[in-house]
């Protein structure tokens, strides 16, 4: 039987007028947008497992055999009882490879704009991993600036931030260095971040991987829409738009948009908004950085790039990243 449970369960679930509230500025805006945060509902969720399973989007495959290579190598620079946090726990594979990688784990806590699925994951690693204690925290991980009392790290062990899938590249540079900053913050002195991130490379590799044959990418995109929709009475014609996603190469992003097909409105309770045949809503930036680019970005947030692996093909990175150490000779933050 199972009877595992949480150690705590902290809900800051953002409420459905933050939904609301984003739709409508960012429909006001131009060019328009609708943030990235918003495509992960259980749909969603479900729709962005497809998209790891398509031969084109090799992004997921590529950290997961990464991850077992340097299990070992992680284990040493972490030491015994980690305290492992996790910024946008979604799926449970990537951290228990790490957590089978490390050397006696104390605490998993795992934070996600997503409650049900949270509690779920969060569960299930708790049940197979009797010695490590799991809590969890439903949040949008971009505000959270600290974390509560409770999920504090155990004493001993390294606060070992957990941030994979390159989720990192939903931020624009500036953003990405500030909230490497604020992690950096919340795990304080003595504590590291491991962290996946895409690598820059062929234009045609990229562009595929954004526009799947099977066309769950599209789903995903137009699954916005859908939310809007059913969770705010959104009034948008579902048939009246379609996804488009490229590499902007001056920009080192990969773009998702929904393009309006035809002149059409789309109406949020007394907000009337005139789109145009062809007119675009940005729905996502996914930047990808060198290895360099992305050591640079890190130091300038105050982390020590201990380490930074990368698959045999070149196509994903991961960095284990320290606090830096103020106090250490020779050491500078930039
Ligand atoms: C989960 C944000 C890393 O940018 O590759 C996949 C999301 N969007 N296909 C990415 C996504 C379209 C993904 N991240």
């Amino acid at each position: 039987m199972c009877s595992a449970s949480l150690a705590f369960f902290v809900d800051l679930e953002p409420a459905v007028a933050d939904f609301r509230d984003s739709v409508v500025t960012g429909l006001s805006q131009s060019p328009r947008q609708l943030a990235c945060k918003f495509f992960y509902d259980d749909a969603g969720l479900d729709l962005f497992g497809k998209i790891c399973e398509t031969p084109e989007y090799y992004v997921t495959r590529a950290e997961t055999a990464l991850l077992r290579g340097i299990g070992p190598k992680i284990a040493a620079l972490a030491g015994p009882g980690a305290s492992v946090v996790e910024f946008g726990a979604g799926f449970d594979l990537k951290v228990r490879l790490l957590l089978d990688a490390l050397d006696r784990p104390a605490q998993y806590v795992a934070i996600d704009i997503a409650g049900g699925p949270l509690r779920d994951m969060a569960l299930a690693v708790a049940a197979d991993y009797p010695g490590v204690r799991v809590g969890a925290i439903c949040a949008d991980f971009t505000t959270l600036t600290t974390l509560p009392a409770d999920a504090a790290a155990r004493a001993g062990g390294v606060a070992l931030g957990f941030f994979p899938g390159s989720t990192i590249g939903n931020f624009a540079p500036p953003e990405a260095r500030a909230f490497l900053r604020q992690i950096h913050a919340v795990l304080g002195p003595g504590g590291a971040l491991l962290i996946g991130v895409d690598l820059k490379k062929d234009t045609a590799r990229l562009n595929a991987a954004y526009n799947d044959a099977a066309g769950y990418t599209a789903a995903f995109n137009l699954n916005l829409l859908h939310r809007m929709v059913g969770e705010l009475g959104v009034e948008l014609d579902l048939d009246g738009f379609e996804h488009y996603a490229f590499y902007n190469e001056a920009e080192g992003r990969i773009e998702m948009h929904l393009r309006s097909l035809r002149d059409q409105d789309i109406r949020v309770g007394d907000r009337r908004f005139e789109l145009g045949a062809g007119e675009l809503i940005h729905t996502e930036n996914s930047y990808k950085y060198t290895l360099g680019e992305f050591r640079d970005m890190a130091k300038q947030a105050g982390f020590d790039a201990r380490a930074s692996w990368t698959d045999d093909d070149d196509l994903f990175s991961i960095h284990y990243l320290a606090v830096a150490d103020r106090t250490r000779p020779g050491h500078r933050i930039v």
